[in-house]
């Protein structure tokens, strides 16, 4: 389990309470028209590399270039929010649909570009995913490359 520190729960919460999360989504529909990605954005953690060892609370810094961050709900040309996804195989993301929401999936949708978590001990692997107004991965996704750190 991870634990959001008292201080980012709040922005978390919001988040989750946003406009337009909580859509279901049925795959016997047709998904909903995707937001095309800007050319050349991408979204990387700032200052934290591949392997590193870190300690408890980890305080993560999200980079975007090439798109702008806008919260939730607002529909703002070539923007989006970013979402960390903990201990998530990439490929398993479906990205035709808005991001679920839960202790591996966290959204930052007021905007955020930092958190600090209280991660278990061991080691996580972890990406960045960019998501529209409405939670859904761009076409095609803004992906981080995944790093593992471990938490000591
Ligand atoms: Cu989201």
């Amino acid at each position: 389990m991870l634990r959001l520190t008292s201080a980012t729960a709040g922005l978390v919460m919001l988040a989750l309470a946003g406009p337009g999360f909580g859509q279901s989504h049925s795959h016997d529909d047709n998904g909903m028209a995707r937001t095309p990605a800007p050319d050349g954005a991408m979204v990387y953690f700032v200052g934290l590399e591949d392997g590193a060892t870190v300690s408890n609370p980890v305080t993560l810094h999200f980079g975007a270039r090439g798109i702008g961050i806008a919260p939730a709900g607002v529909e703002w040309p070539n923007t989006g929010h970013h979402h960390l996804l903990i201990n998530i195989d990439p490929d398993t993301v479906d990205m035709e649909f808005g991001l679920p929401a839960d202790d591996q999936h966290i959204h930052f949708g007021g905007g955020q570009t930092e958190v600090t978590l209280e991660l278990p001990e061991g080691t996580h692997s972890m990406f960045l995913l960019m998501g529209d107004q409405n939670h859904v991965p761009h076409d095609p996704p803004i992906m981080s490359t995944p790093i593992t750190i471990t938490v000591e």
